[in-house]
């Protein structure tokens, strides 16, 4: 395994060096509700925005460790159906900032073989927005390394709703049988379809809630909260949701898969 960078950062260095984080049992696909940004920026009487534009750094941080450590999906909950009912001008900055990311990313995207996905529904986002985004996937569509998936005007429910939907078109047209319907064609129809269900659930900033993020995705998945508002967040807390995951699994490691749940 490769690891750049991220080996000269102490803290990181020393819980390899102990062994308390195992590269080797890495989780496959980590999702992250990206969650403080408003309270970062509070803390520090600067508006909100300002905690996005730090969160935004730290996006960049993470996709490097996750790319580093060999994960293979890292989904990013960057914006949910429910930001719309925010004030204006903070939707508009939000919007702004996947060009402003994949402006500055996208070569080291490109260097680094990751390839930018996105669930959601993008025909909702300002064009500018779905212009820059249509050019990331475009250009890293090939790229065989981590990918990096961007949840964008994202739920849950209504990602339920629209799979039932276009499985009840196909049995209606015939392509789909109805007795034939399982958990499996489920999968198919949802946008993850493509993805690993995530191994690891991320939510930074003490919410303890899915905010309607990948209900159906997340039945097996292992959660972890952390206090740690998520500009703050860095590859030592990301080291440290691992480590916790790989004690969990440790733990249930002798059980049969029945009796873990
Ligand atoms: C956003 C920064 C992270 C904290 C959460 C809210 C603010 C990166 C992106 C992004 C999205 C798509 C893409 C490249 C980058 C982003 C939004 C908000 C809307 F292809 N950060 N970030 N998008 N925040």
């Amino acid at each position: 395994m490769v690891l750049k960078n991220f080996f000269n950062k102490t803290k990181c260095e020393k819980k390899i060096a102990e062994e308390s984080v195992n590269l080797e049992v890495i989780p496959s696909h980590i999702a992250i509700i990206m969650d403080g940004n408003g309270r970062w920026a509070k803390k520090r009487a600067m508006p909100r925005i300002a905690g996005h534009h730090e969160g935004m750094k730290t996006v960049r941080k993470i996709a490097r460790v996750a790319d580093d450590l060999g994960v293979k999906v890292l989904t990013l909950y960057a914006f949910s159906t429910e930001n719309w009912k925010r004030p204006k001008s903070e939707i508009e900055f939000l919007m702004s900032l996947p060009e402003k990311f994949l402006n500055d990313f996208l070569p080291e995207i490109m260097e680094r073989n990751i390839r930018v996905q996105m669930i959601g529904e993008k025909e909702g986002l300002p064009e500018h927005t779905k212009k820059a985004l249509n050019k990331a996937l475009e250009k890293t569509k090939n790229n065989t390394g981590l990918i990096l998936n961007f949840a964008m005007n994202y739920g849950s429910r209504a990602e339920i709703v629209n799979a039932i939907k276009k499985m009840m078109i196909d049995v209606q047209e015939g392509t789909l049988n109805f007795d034939s319907i399982t958990e499996e064609t489920m999968n198919q129809y949802l946008m993850t379809s493509h993805l690993p269900e995530p191994d690891l659930l991320i939510r930074t900033s003490g919410e303890v809630r899915l905010s309607n993020f990948m209900l159906w995705q997340l039945a097996y998945t292992e959660f972890w909260f952390t206090d740690t508002l998520w500009p703050d967040f860095n590859e030592e807390t990301f080291l440290e949701a691992i480590q916790a995951y790989q004690k969990r699994n440790r733990r249930y490691g002798g059980l049969k898969g029945e009796e873990m749940y």
